[in-house]
Protein backbone atom coordinates (compact mmCIF):
# COMPACT_ATOMS: atom_id res chain seq x y z
CA UNK A 1 0.00 0.00 0.00
CA UNK A 2 1.29 3.67 -0.69
CA UNK A 3 2.71 5.60 1.97
CA UNK A 4 1.00 8.51 0.99
CA UNK A 5 -1.84 10.26 0.08
CA UNK A 6 -2.64 12.63 -3.12
CA UNK A 7 -5.02 15.32 -2.33
CA UNK A 8 -6.82 16.91 -5.06
CA UNK A 9 -8.96 19.89 -4.42
CA UNK A 10 -12.03 20.54 -6.66
CA UNK A 11 -12.60 23.86 -5.63
CA UNK A 12 -15.50 25.34 -7.87
CA UNK A 13 -17.43 22.51 -9.66
CA UNK A 14 -20.24 23.83 -12.30
CA UNK A 15 -23.40 23.40 -9.94
CA UNK A 16 -23.42 25.67 -7.16
CA UNK A 17 -24.27 29.09 -7.49
CA UNK A 18 -22.12 31.97 -5.67
CA UNK A 19 -25.64 33.23 -4.92
CA UNK A 20 -26.29 30.06 -2.72
CA UNK A 21 -22.65 28.94 -2.07
CA UNK A 22 -21.07 32.94 -1.05
CA UNK A 23 -17.76 30.91 -0.25
CA UNK A 24 -17.42 29.45 -3.53
CA UNK A 25 -13.96 30.82 -5.67
CA UNK A 26 -15.28 31.84 -8.91
CA UNK A 27 -12.79 34.39 -9.47
CA UNK A 28 -9.54 33.93 -11.32
CA UNK A 29 -7.98 36.02 -7.93
CA UNK A 30 -10.10 33.95 -5.88
CA UNK A 31 -9.07 30.88 -7.62
CA UNK A 32 -5.59 31.69 -7.47
CA UNK A 33 -6.09 32.39 -3.45
CA UNK A 34 -7.70 29.09 -2.50
CA UNK A 35 -4.97 27.43 -4.84
CA UNK A 36 -2.51 28.99 -3.02
CA UNK A 37 -3.97 27.99 0.50
CA UNK A 38 -4.82 24.51 -0.35
CA UNK A 39 -1.41 23.93 -1.50
CA UNK A 40 0.20 25.28 1.60
CA UNK A 41 -2.02 22.59 3.43
CA UNK A 42 -1.28 19.41 1.43
CA UNK A 43 -2.98 19.43 -1.83
CA UNK A 44 -1.38 18.53 -4.81
CA UNK A 45 -3.28 18.21 -7.91
CA UNK A 46 -6.56 21.13 -8.71
CA UNK A 47 -8.96 20.11 -10.38
CA UNK A 48 -10.46 22.96 -12.46
CA UNK A 49 -14.03 24.40 -13.49
CA UNK A 50 -14.10 27.99 -14.10
CA UNK A 51 -16.73 30.78 -14.29
CA UNK A 52 -17.45 34.25 -16.21
CA UNK A 53 -18.06 37.77 -15.39
CA UNK A 54 -21.56 36.40 -13.98
CA UNK A 55 -20.23 33.33 -12.09
CA UNK A 56 -21.97 31.15 -14.52
CA UNK A 57 -19.79 28.15 -15.64
CA UNK A 58 -17.58 28.53 -18.82
CA UNK A 59 -15.50 26.93 -20.63
CA UNK A 60 -14.07 30.15 -22.71
CA UNK A 61 -10.60 29.43 -23.82
CA UNK A 62 -9.24 32.89 -23.25
CA UNK A 63 -10.32 32.40 -19.66
CA UNK A 64 -8.86 28.85 -19.25
CA UNK A 65 -5.10 29.83 -20.39
CA UNK A 66 -5.62 32.72 -18.46
CA UNK A 67 -6.13 30.31 -15.20
CA UNK A 68 -4.06 27.81 -16.27
CA UNK A 69 -0.60 30.40 -16.61
CA UNK A 70 -1.99 31.84 -13.13
CA UNK A 71 -2.28 29.05 -11.20
CA UNK A 72 1.38 27.81 -12.89
CA UNK A 73 2.99 30.89 -11.73
CA UNK A 74 1.60 30.96 -8.04
CA UNK A 75 1.42 27.22 -6.78
CA UNK A 76 3.42 24.01 -7.98
CA UNK A 77 -0.19 22.67 -7.85
CA UNK A 78 -0.67 20.29 -10.86
CA UNK A 79 -3.30 22.08 -12.83
CA UNK A 80 -6.14 19.27 -13.86
CA UNK A 81 -8.64 21.17 -16.31
CA UNK A 82 -12.01 19.85 -16.35
CA UNK A 83 -13.27 18.29 -19.73
CA UNK A 84 -16.87 17.44 -18.35
CA UNK A 85 -17.78 21.14 -17.53
CA UNK A 86 -21.24 21.59 -17.36
CA UNK A 87 -23.89 19.39 -18.55
CA UNK A 88 -25.17 21.73 -21.22
CA UNK A 89 -21.73 22.39 -22.86
CA UNK A 90 -21.30 20.85 -26.19
CA UNK A 91 -18.77 18.39 -26.87
CA UNK A 92 -16.51 20.79 -29.11
CA UNK A 93 -16.48 23.21 -25.93
CA UNK A 94 -15.40 20.38 -23.73
CA UNK A 95 -12.64 18.79 -26.63
CA UNK A 96 -11.59 22.58 -26.79
CA UNK A 97 -10.34 22.91 -23.19
CA UNK A 98 -7.52 20.63 -24.23
CA UNK A 99 -5.90 23.61 -26.07
CA UNK A 100 -5.66 25.21 -23.03
CA UNK A 101 -2.59 23.00 -22.38
CA UNK A 102 -3.32 21.62 -18.72
CA UNK A 103 -1.11 19.29 -17.20
CA UNK A 104 -3.87 16.71 -16.90
CA UNK A 105 -7.85 16.69 -18.05
CA UNK A 106 -10.40 15.03 -16.55
CA UNK A 107 -11.72 11.76 -19.27
CA UNK A 108 -15.41 10.69 -17.80
CA UNK A 109 -16.00 7.36 -18.96
CA UNK A 110 -19.49 6.84 -19.45
CA UNK A 111 -23.32 8.51 -19.65
CA UNK A 112 -25.02 8.51 -16.20
CA UNK A 113 -27.58 10.37 -14.83
CA UNK A 114 -27.07 13.57 -12.90
CA UNK A 115 -29.40 14.87 -10.17
CA UNK A 116 -32.43 15.83 -12.98
CA UNK A 117 -29.85 16.49 -15.52
CA UNK A 118 -27.89 13.81 -17.75
CA UNK A 119 -24.24 13.87 -17.96
CA UNK A 120 -23.40 12.39 -21.76
CA UNK A 121 -20.30 11.15 -22.32
CA UNK A 122 -20.67 9.05 -25.91
CA UNK A 123 -18.05 6.24 -26.67
CA UNK A 124 -16.66 8.23 -29.58
CA UNK A 125 -16.29 11.07 -27.46
CA UNK A 126 -14.46 9.38 -24.97
CA UNK A 127 -12.29 8.08 -27.89
CA UNK A 128 -11.73 11.51 -29.12
CA UNK A 129 -10.78 13.11 -25.43
CA UNK A 130 -8.40 10.29 -25.06
CA UNK A 131 -7.00 9.86 -28.48
CA UNK A 132 -6.11 14.06 -27.95
CA UNK A 133 -4.49 13.94 -24.94
CA UNK A 134 -2.33 10.96 -25.79
CA UNK A 135 -1.00 12.91 -28.64
CA UNK A 136 -0.56 16.59 -26.75
CA UNK A 137 1.30 14.96 -23.79
CA UNK A 138 -1.98 15.82 -21.30
CA UNK A 139 -2.17 13.39 -18.64
CA UNK A 140 -6.18 12.20 -18.06
CA UNK A 141 -7.87 11.54 -15.05
CA UNK A 142 -10.68 8.52 -15.75
CA UNK A 143 -13.58 9.92 -13.81
CA UNK A 144 -15.83 7.18 -13.29
CA UNK A 145 -19.33 7.15 -11.86
CA UNK A 146 -20.32 3.51 -11.99
CA UNK A 147 -18.81 0.51 -11.97
CA UNK A 148 -19.61 0.03 -15.38
CA UNK A 149 -17.10 2.90 -16.26
CA UNK A 150 -14.35 0.90 -15.22
CA UNK A 151 -15.32 -1.63 -18.20
CA UNK A 152 -15.36 1.10 -20.28
CA UNK A 153 -11.94 2.52 -19.38
CA UNK A 154 -10.54 -1.06 -19.63
CA UNK A 155 -12.21 -1.23 -23.31
CA UNK A 156 -10.39 1.45 -24.04
CA UNK A 157 -7.18 0.50 -22.64
CA UNK A 158 -7.43 -2.40 -24.84
CA UNK A 159 -8.37 -0.70 -27.93
CA UNK A 160 -6.57 2.68 -27.62
CA UNK A 161 -3.28 2.32 -25.68
CA UNK A 162 -2.13 4.34 -22.19
CA UNK A 163 -3.02 7.32 -22.02
CA UNK A 164 0.18 10.01 -22.06
CA UNK A 165 2.73 9.11 -19.26
CA UNK A 166 1.90 5.61 -19.45
CA UNK A 167 0.69 5.63 -15.79
CA UNK A 168 -3.45 5.06 -15.11
CA UNK A 169 -4.96 6.79 -12.44
CA UNK A 170 -8.68 7.27 -11.68
CA UNK A 171 -11.38 8.98 -10.17
CA UNK A 172 -14.21 7.22 -8.41
CA UNK A 173 -17.23 10.11 -8.35
CA UNK A 174 -19.43 8.90 -6.14
CA UNK A 175 -22.61 9.44 -4.86
CA UNK A 176 -24.36 11.61 -7.50
CA UNK A 177 -27.78 11.22 -7.47
CA UNK A 178 -27.94 8.91 -10.62
CA UNK A 179 -24.44 7.04 -10.01
CA UNK A 180 -23.33 4.70 -8.00
CA UNK A 181 -23.52 5.69 -4.06
CA UNK A 182 -21.32 6.54 -1.74
CA UNK A 183 -20.73 3.69 0.75
CA UNK A 184 -17.93 1.43 1.50
CA UNK A 185 -19.48 -1.39 -0.32
CA UNK A 186 -19.52 0.44 -3.50
CA UNK A 187 -15.79 1.88 -3.09
CA UNK A 188 -14.55 -1.94 -2.75
CA UNK A 189 -17.06 -3.03 -5.76
CA UNK A 190 -14.91 -0.87 -7.69
CA UNK A 191 -11.21 -1.09 -6.06
CA UNK A 192 -11.57 -4.54 -7.30
CA UNK A 193 -12.28 -3.86 -10.44
CA UNK A 194 -8.98 -1.63 -10.64
CA UNK A 195 -7.56 -4.82 -10.90
CA UNK A 196 -8.73 -5.36 -14.22
CA UNK A 197 -6.72 -2.55 -15.45
CA UNK A 198 -2.79 -2.08 -16.06
CA UNK A 199 -0.76 -3.04 -12.83
CA UNK A 200 -0.63 -0.05 -10.77
CA UNK A 201 -3.21 2.08 -11.73
CA UNK A 202 -3.88 4.63 -8.63
CA UNK A 203 -7.61 5.45 -7.58
CA UNK A 204 -8.63 8.67 -5.92
CA UNK A 205 -12.18 8.97 -4.70
CA UNK A 206 -14.61 11.27 -3.57
CA UNK A 207 -18.13 11.63 -2.29
CA UNK A 208 -20.91 14.14 -3.08
CA UNK A 209 -22.65 15.94 -0.27
CA UNK A 210 -23.18 13.67 2.78
CA UNK A 211 -21.69 10.64 1.53
CA UNK A 212 -17.84 12.81 1.58
CA UNK A 213 -16.75 11.33 4.85
CA UNK A 214 -17.63 7.61 4.41
CA UNK A 215 -16.19 7.92 0.82
CA UNK A 216 -13.12 9.76 2.54
CA UNK A 217 -12.04 7.08 5.25
CA UNK A 218 -13.30 4.15 2.84
CA UNK A 219 -10.71 5.43 0.51
CA UNK A 220 -7.79 5.59 2.46
CA UNK A 221 -8.45 2.15 4.29
CA UNK A 222 -8.15 0.36 0.68
CA UNK A 223 -5.14 2.59 -0.21
CA UNK A 224 -6.67 5.15 -2.94
CA UNK A 225 -6.43 8.61 -2.52
CA UNK A 226 -8.39 12.07 -2.00
CA UNK A 227 -10.33 14.53 -3.87
CA UNK A 228 -12.18 16.64 -1.77
CA UNK A 229 -13.64 20.24 -2.79
CA UNK A 230 -16.54 23.16 -2.64
CA UNK A 231 -17.22 21.38 -6.10
CA UNK A 232 -18.39 17.99 -4.15
CA UNK A 233 -19.69 19.21 -0.61
CA UNK A 234 -20.70 22.57 0.22
CA UNK A 235 -22.02 21.42 3.54
CA UNK A 236 -18.98 20.70 6.34
CA UNK A 237 -21.31 18.94 8.87
CA UNK A 238 -25.46 18.96 9.71
CA UNK A 239 -26.26 22.47 9.51
CA UNK A 240 -23.01 23.82 9.09
CA UNK A 241 -21.97 25.15 5.31
CA UNK A 242 -18.48 24.79 4.41
CA UNK A 243 -16.32 27.42 5.02
CA UNK A 244 -13.82 27.25 2.32
CA UNK A 245 -12.07 24.83 0.27
CA UNK A 246 -8.87 24.96 2.40
CA UNK A 247 -11.39 23.48 5.29
CA UNK A 248 -12.27 20.42 3.66
CA UNK A 249 -8.55 19.99 2.29
CA UNK A 250 -7.55 20.34 5.92
CA UNK A 251 -9.87 17.94 7.11
CA UNK A 252 -8.45 15.37 4.57
CA UNK A 253 -4.85 15.98 5.26
CA UNK A 254 -6.03 14.98 8.83
CA UNK A 255 -7.24 11.78 8.14
CA UNK A 256 -4.33 10.62 5.76
CA UNK A 257 -2.05 11.82 8.94
CA UNK A 258 -4.59 9.74 11.25
CA UNK A 259 -3.85 7.16 8.28
CA UNK A 260 -0.50 7.35 8.78
CA UNK A 261 -0.43 8.48 4.76
CA UNK A 262 0.39 12.10 5.07
CA UNK A 263 0.06 14.09 1.96
CA UNK A 264 1.95 13.54 -1.35
CA UNK A 265 4.26 16.58 -2.33
CA UNK A 266 3.25 17.74 -6.24
CA UNK A 267 6.61 16.32 -7.23
CA UNK A 268 5.55 12.89 -5.76
CA UNK A 269 2.29 13.27 -7.57
CA UNK A 270 3.95 14.08 -10.50
CA UNK A 271 6.26 11.06 -10.69
CA UNK A 272 3.12 9.16 -9.23
CA UNK A 273 0.73 10.29 -12.53
CA UNK A 274 3.10 10.25 -14.66
CA UNK A 275 3.70 14.31 -15.62
CA UNK A 276 7.20 15.47 -16.43
CA UNK A 277 9.10 16.57 -12.84
CA UNK A 278 9.37 20.19 -13.90
CA UNK A 279 6.95 22.04 -16.35
N1 LIG B 1 -19.93 19.08 -13.79
C1 LIG B 1 -20.25 17.74 -14.14
C2 LIG B 1 -21.35 17.70 -15.16
C3 LIG B 1 -15.56 16.65 -14.70
O1 LIG B 1 -15.21 17.69 -14.20
O2 LIG B 1 -14.93 16.10 -15.58
C4 LIG B 1 -19.08 17.03 -14.70
C5 LIG B 1 -17.87 17.00 -13.88
C6 LIG B 1 -16.86 16.00 -14.28
O3 LIG B 1 -17.65 17.79 -12.97
ZN1 LIG C 1 -15.45 18.50 -12.21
Amino acid sequence: MTTTTLITVAPTGAESAKADVPALPVTLDELVLTAKECAALGASVIHVHIRDEQARPTLDLGRLRETVTALRESTDLIVQLSSGGAVTDPEADRLRVLDAAPDMASCTMGTVNFGDDVFLNRWEFIVDLHTRMQERGIVPEYEIFDLGHLAALERLLGKHGLPAGGHVHVDFVMGVPGGMPGTTAALVACANEVRNLPEGTTFSATGIGRTAIPVLLASLSAGGHLRVGMEDTVTYAKGRPVESNMQLVARAVGFAQLAQRPPMTPLDARELLGLPTSR
